[in-house]
């Protein structure tokens, strides 16, 4: 409770910040997006968000914090915008309590509009056991998601049971490689078996494929091999404060 309390204040003191990690097209060896990872700058330290993201499931403080990452993604990419022509998209993780919000689509358009971005200046990242969880109130919002350009990426992808008929019925945009099926590429058969079907399946249903959690050369050389281009990981770079990834954002124009 007394976490909770101190991450409530957190918001309000502006102790939440956002990191970026690099999605990458290793063909040209060029930042293609980010993934905005939140961090809690408490005093001197760094609370990762494996200490703080659960409690704020629980509390229901994810809600006014994922607000707020949208936010400040919106607000980031109008910086990167004038500063180095930046025009990806910042992907933005959002956990099934934000969908339960019938204006989260104009929540996201207020956030772009304020700061006069596209809306395809971000991405939604949902993961693909909470889009099977909450079909319905999930399905409606991306469709209207997709209308405006918001695009919608399933993380952790072949770890949540989706039935694949359904899949091609929603306006996606990407999926996501779980970093369980990457660590054990080059060790188990059957991980390049899961990651070569879902390369196909994605392949096939018209949608981008990205691999995360890609720490390896060997790894990398895989994923491009099975014809996996697009990926994220250490290898490349570690979530990094704003003003780190200027080298990247400074290469992509
Ligand atoms: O950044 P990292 O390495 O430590 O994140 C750990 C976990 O916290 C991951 O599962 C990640 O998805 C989650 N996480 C990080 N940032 C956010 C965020 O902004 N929103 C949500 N919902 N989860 C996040
Ligand atoms: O899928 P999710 O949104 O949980 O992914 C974000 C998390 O993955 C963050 O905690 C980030 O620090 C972590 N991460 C990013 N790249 C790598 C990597 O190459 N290896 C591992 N183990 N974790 C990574
Ligand atoms: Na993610
Ligand atoms: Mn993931």
């Amino acid at each position: 409770l007394e976490l909770e309390s101190a991450l409530h204040k957190a918001i309000e003191r502006d102790e939440i910040v956002l990191h970026y990690q690099p999605k990458v097209d290793v063909r040209s060896a060029r930042m293609v997006g980010a993934e905005a990872l939140m961090r809690w700058k408490r005093g001197d330290k760094l609370v990762p968000p494996g200490e703080f993201i659960p409690l704020a499931e629980e509390s229901g403080l994810i809600v006014p914090l994922s607000e707020w990452a949208l936010r400040e993604a919106a607000r980031q990419a109008k910086v990167w915008q004038l500063n180095f022509g930046f025009a990806d998209s910042i992907a933005v993780n959002l956990p099934n309590r934000l969908f339960e919000r019938s204006d989260l689509v104009e929540h996201i358009h207020q956030c772009v509009s304020s700061y006069g971005v596209p809306h395809r200046a971000i991405q939604l990242e949902i993961t693909e056991t909470g889009l099977m969880k909450d079909l319905q109130n999930v399905i409606p919002a991306l469709h209207r998601l997709n209308e405006v350009g918001v695009e919608i990426s399933i993380d952790d992808f072949g770890t949540g049971y989706s039935s694949l008929a359904y899949l091609t019925t929603l306006p996606i945009s990407e999926v996501k490689i779980d970093r369980s099926f990457v660590r054990d590429l080059g060790i188990t058969p059957q991980s390049s078996a899961v990651v070569t079907a879902i390369i196909a399946l994605a392949r096939s249903l018209g949608l981008r494929v990205i691999a995360e959690g890609v720490e390896t050369l060997r790894q990398m050389e895989v994923l491009h091999r099975l014809g996996c281009s697009l990926m994220q990981g250490f290898l490349f770079s570690k979530p990094l404060p704003p003003d780190e990834l200027e080298q990247w954002l400074a290469n992509t124009v």
